[in-house]
């Protein structure tokens, strides 16, 4: 069982390389100054930070009322799951909601995922920008959680003071081992980043706890987690420590799930649940979904059978990155076998071009193939963030472009759109079209689906998602196997690999995304060094050019779409990859239906939208095709400085519409100027009209 593949592709760890300059220079500043301590400010307003010591008290009428004490009368109720209704509406509607400071919230099931992701991102962001104050902060949470860990191991806040006494009753829908599995790798990342264990050791304790009563053999529950994640923190727990334990544990965990009769059917019966009537969010129905029994969990079949992405969008993706995980440790062809399926059916017939997945919002799932709604599109940032993961992942089974462009199309357009460009709101769902009438009609004001940026949720898993993978992203940049190196992304940074025993330091400089130019010096230990690197020539390429000090060596684009450079690299020698970006249009599968007739903007990475603060509204109007002539300009006073894209267009002339609502086809069209932004930056001005797909004549 053990790590069979000495010679498997590693990727580069996020510890080993830096960003400098440029576009993620400016994000990972804004994400340490801003969106990190805005998250924990919050978290600590609503009562997460200190969940885990215990505080909470029932409120004696045995509801929990959140008082306001400005008019003494009670605005609201905590919901069973801790979900802060009135505080959310008070705050969207401007309100100073005061939270009763002897009424403690009840701590909330998925609160100890939320803290443990704020500790990840704080961690990464530690190694490379030490930061006493957040250390103490960490500290201090992991000093607390010290105290609530059992004799046995076990730690978990809201089976420790909201259901005392029934850890492991409800694995289906509670999220204890999702929350194991957060907290996890929270407790790798800051090993990994200051060299303190004692969180660590914590973790192990608690893993080896889950070990030694979940598991295959007689007499362990044959659980598995409701909500996948655990599986993937064991692998990085395994490399962490070498302890065959924890990968043989998300071996199980993968290999068990799906199995009949269901585990979620046993523990159900013995607890006296009725499994179609849910008591978590609400749409976790055993037969709600037309897959099979626990679809909505991807528990309805064992994994390799798992053809058709189907449920939970986020749960999917932490599964697949865990089987990628799996397989590319043990070796194991039918598991590689299982995530290349699963990759063909959700990048092929169910991403949007944004990268997001999971369209349907009841159930934050997957719809069925070609059923991608731009305006009612779900597209959960946790969602896009798992899909670049598990694309990261998959370069680990194998070399393709496939998978560094879906990484790139998810990275640039998909998950940044999650955080406005103050670093201070996000987006829980990313729509391809606002009609912001759409959204003040609702009755159901569910602010996941608001088409403007919030605070925050009450249940605040995008927020820190986004602030760790920010952080982290130089890990998802390369991988090496052997003397090969594999630039994916292209990113301004620094750092060293080592290869053929020396240590080989590394600098990329870049403007990336906004310009196709790549420098690359490589500075050897030795003299020289012979080392293949292979470059990713992205799908949208038009054109690559290849300089090595300047002079310009062929170029040969091998079938998995890179250019591979093996040759002695000598000291200070500088690479150039320039990378043709030119703006082009778009159209979709035509199974697309939603998308016929119209086309989207690309350039480079980016996917372009057009906006009312830019076009005006009615965009539904407007009109592009064949011979719309797109230029791409660099203007540093948009939104902070961004690239954008400027036509001419036509627009259909509304006049002649007065007091009609039908009539003969015959509608006349003028010309007019457009200019699209980049789609992760829509909704950073006001709430107004946006269009992804644009009308094509
Ligand atoms: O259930 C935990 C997280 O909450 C899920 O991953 C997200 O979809 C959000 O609903
Ligand atoms: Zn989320």
């Amino acid at each position: 069982m053990e790590d069979m593949w000495k010679k498997r592709t590693e990727r580069i760890s996020w510890r080993d390389f830096r960003i400098m300059e440029g576009f993620w220079k400016k994000r990972q500043e804004r994400n340490r100054q801003v969106t990190l301590p805005t998250i924990y400010e919050f978290f600590q307003d609503t009562g997460r930070m200190d969940s885990m010591k215990g505080l909470y008290k029932p409120d004696p009428t045995g509801k929990d009322i959140l008082r306001d004490r400005a008019n003494g009368k009670e605005e609201g109720v905590f919901l069973p799951g801790g979900e802060i209704i009135s505080f959310q509406l008070s705050e969207l509607n401007g309100e100073e909601l005061e939270m009763d400071p002897n009424l403690v919230p009840r701590p909330h099931p998925y609160w100890d995922s939320d803290v443990a992701k704020w500790i990840e991102g704080a961690s990464y962001a530690l190694l490379h920008e030490p930061n006493p104050e957040v250390e103490k902060q960490i500290d201090k949470i992991v000093e607390a959680y010290e105290k609530l860990q059992g004799e046995d191991g076990y730690v978990n806040t809201y089976f420790t003071f909201v259901e005392p006494g029934k850890r492991f009753t409800n694995i289906h829908e509670k999220h204890e081992l999702y929350c194991a599995g957060h907290m996890t790798e929270a407790a790798v990342a800051y090993y990994e980043s200051t060299g303190k264990d004692r969180y660590l050791k914590l973790m192990c304790r608690y893993i080896d706890y889950i070990d030694r009563v979940i598991g295959p053999e007689e007499g362990k529950l044959h659980a598995y987690p409701g909500h996948q994640e655990l599986e993937l923190a064991l692998v990085k727990l395994y490399e962490v420590t070498k302890e065959p334990r924890y990968l043989r544990l998300a071996e199980y965990f993968i290999n068990e799930r799906g199995k009949q009769p269901y585990y979620f059917d046993i523990e159900c019966a013995r607890e006296g649940r009725n499994p179609n009537q849910p008591t978590g969010k609400g749409f976790g129905l055993r037969d709600g979904m037309p897959q099979g029994p626990f679809a909505h969990f991807q528990a309805h079949l064992p994994v390799r059978e798992q053809k058709d992405a189907a449920g939970h969008a986020v749960r999917l993706m932490y599964q697949c990155c865990a089987m990628a995980d799996v397989a590319a440790r043990t070796g194991d062809e039918s598991l590689k076998k299982a995530c290349r399926d699963l990759w063909d059916n959700v990048t092929l017939e169910k991403m949007y071009i944004t990268g997001g997945v999971g369209a349907e919002a009841h159930g934050e799932r997957f719809s069925f193939s070609y059923q991608l709604p731009n305006e009612q599109a779900y597209n959960e940032t946790c969602a896009a963030i798992g899909l670049a993961m598990w694309a990261a992942r998959m370069l680990q089974l194998e070399n393709h472009r496939k998978y560094g462009d879906v990484l790139e199309r998810a990275l640039y357009n998909g998950i940044i759109s999650g955080v406005s460009q103050d670093g201070k709101n996000f987006f829980y769902a990313n729509h391809l079209e606002c009609m912001p009438a759409v959204y003040e009609d609702r009755v159901e004001r569910q602010t996941r689906m608001f088409p403007v940026r919030q605070g925050d949720f009450p249940v605040s898993c995008c927020p820190p998602n986004l602030a760790r993978f920010t952080e982290s992203i130089t890990g998802y940049a390369m991988t090496q196997r052997e003397d090969t190196l594999f630039l994916h992304l292209y990113l301004d940074m620094e750092g060293k690999i080592s290869v053929r025993g020396q240590q080989v330091g590394l600098r990329v400089q870049t403007l990336y995304p906004d310009e196709g130019n790549v420098f690359l010096r490589v500075t050897p230990e030795e003299k020289e060094v012979r080392f293949t690197l292979a470059l990713r020539i992205p799908q949208w390429c038009q054109g690559v050019k290849i300089t090595i000090c300047g002079e310009k060596i062929s170029t040969q684009v091998a079938e998995d779409g890179y250019v591979y450079l093996d040759r002695s690299w000598k000291q200070g020698e500088e690479l150039g990859l320039f990378l043709e970006m030119r703006p082009f249009l778009l159209e979709a599968n035509p199974r697309v239906r939603m998308d016929c007739g119209k086309v989207s903007i690309q350039c480079g990475p980016f996917i372009y939208c057009l906006e009312e603060a830019d076009n005006g509204t009615e965009l539904f109007d407007i009109c592009l095709d064949a011979d719309t002539r797109l230029e791409r300009l660099y203007d540093p006073e948009l939104l902070g400085g961004t690239s954008c894209i400027v036509a001419k267009a036509k627009r259909r002339v509304r006049e002649d519409w007065q007091g009609c609502l039908y009539r003969q086809a015959g509608s006349r069209y003028q010309d007019c100027d457009i200019r699209a932004i980049p789609y992760y930056l829509w909704s950073n001005r006001r709430i107004g009209e946006m269009v992804v797909w644009i009308r094509y004549r």
